[in-house]
C-alpha cells in the first residue's frame, strides 16, 4: 500500500463518544486516500468473539484478541481504528505491545460516567442502574483510566468536528 499501518486505540467509557468518533475519523481518511480499517463491538463482538460476555475475564480475552487482530491489521499496512472500551490498562499495553510501540496510538476518549449516563444513547446505564444488566463499566464494574495516553479527546467540552481534527493531527502530521 505504500503506507506505514498503525493502531488507533479509543478507550473510553460507553457514551463518551469513541465510534462516533471513530466513524467520522475512517471517513476523513478515506476521502484523504488513506487506506483504513474499523474493528468496534458490531464487528467483533457478533464474530470472532460471540462466545464472549462482559465478565472481567471475558473482557480480557476480548481485548486480548482485538489486540492481536489489530496488529495483524496495521501489519498489513493499514491505519486501524479500534473502538472498545478496553477498561484494562493492562490489556491497552498488550495491545501495544502488540503493535509495536511506534505504530500504537492510545487515544481516550474522556467523559466522566455522569455525563454518559445522562447521555444514555440506548438506555444502558439505566438498566445497569437498576440492577437488569450486570458488571456495567462505571457502574458495576471498573475503569482504569489511561495515564499517558497519546491524546484525550475530552468530549465534554469539544465539539464532534473538533474531537476528529485533534485525532487526524495526530496521525498525518
Ligand atoms: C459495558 C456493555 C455491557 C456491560 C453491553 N458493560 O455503548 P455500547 O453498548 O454500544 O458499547 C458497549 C459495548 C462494550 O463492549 P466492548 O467490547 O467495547 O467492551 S470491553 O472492551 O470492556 O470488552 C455497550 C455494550 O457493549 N455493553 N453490556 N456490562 N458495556
Amino acid at each position: 500500500l505504500g503506507q506505514q499501518g498503525i493502531v488507533l486505540w479509543f478507550t473510553g467509557l460507553s457514551g463518551s463518544g469513541k465510534s462516533t468518533i471513530a466513524v467520522e475519523v475512517e471517513k476523513e481518511l478515506y476521502r484523504r486516500g488513506k487506506a483504513s480499517y474499523r474493528l468496534d463491538g458490531d464487528n467483533l463482538r457478533f464474530g470472532l468473539n460471540k462466545d464472549l460476555g462482559f465478565t472481567a475475564e471475558e473482557r480480557k480475552e476480548n481485548i486480548r484478541r482485538i489486540g492481536q487482530v489489530a496488529a495483524l491489521f496495521a501489519d498489513a499496512g493499514l491505519i486501524t481504528l479500534a473502538s472498545f472500551i478496553s477498561p484494562y490498562k493492562a490489556g491497552r499495553e498488550a495491545a501495544r505491545q502488540a503493535a509495536g510501540a511506534d505504530n500504537f496510538k492510545e487515544i481516550y476518549v474522556k467523559a466522566s460516567v455522569e455525563t454518559c449516563a445522562e447521555r444514555d444513547p440506548k438506555g444502558l446505564y439505566e438498566k445497569a442502574k437498576n440492577g437488569e444488566i450486570e458488571n456495567f463499566t462505571g457502574i458495576s464494574a471498573p475503569y482504569e483510566d489511561p495515564e499517558a495516553p497519546e491524546l484525550i479527546v475530552d468530549t465534554e467540552i469539544l465539539s464532534l468536528e473538533k474531537s476528529v481534527k485533534m485525532v487526524l493531527d495526530l496521525i498525518l502530521k
